[in-house]
């Protein structure tokens, strides 16, 4: 498999992570962080199922599958697929912890302006992204979550221009398996 060959990106392959797969790699306590940090920027509304940023220095920290929630979610503030509200020409630090565990359970994330449905192959669907997707994050190191190391890596992107936009996971059949969310600049 190699680390920074990963960092090709697309159709990296189906493996746990490893140090050196071409992220970052953090253990149960940093996740926890991770997810903690998220929960304390922006605005999450549950009733709309919506997450607002109202400053253009933004950081999202989307976590795939998350302990505790179904499969083939992304989780932020605790809710399941939120939509995303970010203002135009903010400056998005748009980062991605991978909590599943099991063949086949790497995620990624890119922003497409393609709405769903998606198909099962939804890579040849989507069209050219707005936002590139990232390198597959492997899947955690280990059944017990607890003990186990978790892939994080991020992207950082201009909203420059308004409009609605869709966040999704592009490994086949993710996407249509629901792992997507609205993504809005305003
Ligand atoms: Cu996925």
């Amino acid at each position: 498999m190699g680390g920074m060959g990963g960092m090709m990106g697309g159709g990296m392959g189906n493996w746990p992570v490893t140090p050196g797969w071409g992220g970052q790699v953090l253990d149960y306590r940093q996740a926890q962080a991770f997810i903690r940090f998220g929960n304390e920027h922006g605005k999450a509304d549950a009733h709309t199922n919506t997450v607002t940023f109202e400053r253009k220095d933004v950081t999202i920290d989307l976590v795939a599958v998350q302990p505790g929630f179904d499969d083939q979610t992304f989780e932020l503030h605790g809710l399941t697929n939120p939509t995303i509200v970010v203002p135009r020409d903010a400056d998005v630090r748009f980062n991605l912890l991978n909590m599943d565990y099991g063949n086949n359970m790497q995620h990624t994330v890119t922003i497409v302006p393609t709405p769903p449905p998606y198909p099962y192959m939804a890579m040849m669907y989507l069209g050219p992204p707005v936002v590139p997707p990232l390198p597959e994050l492997p899947w955690r190191s280990a059944d017990n979550v607890k003990q186990a190391q978790f892939a994080a890596l991020g992207n950082r992107f201009i909203a420059n221009i308004a409009g609605t936009y869709w966040y999704v996971c592009p490994t086949p059949q993710h996407a249509s398996k629901g792992m997507y969310g609205r993504f809005v600049v305003r």
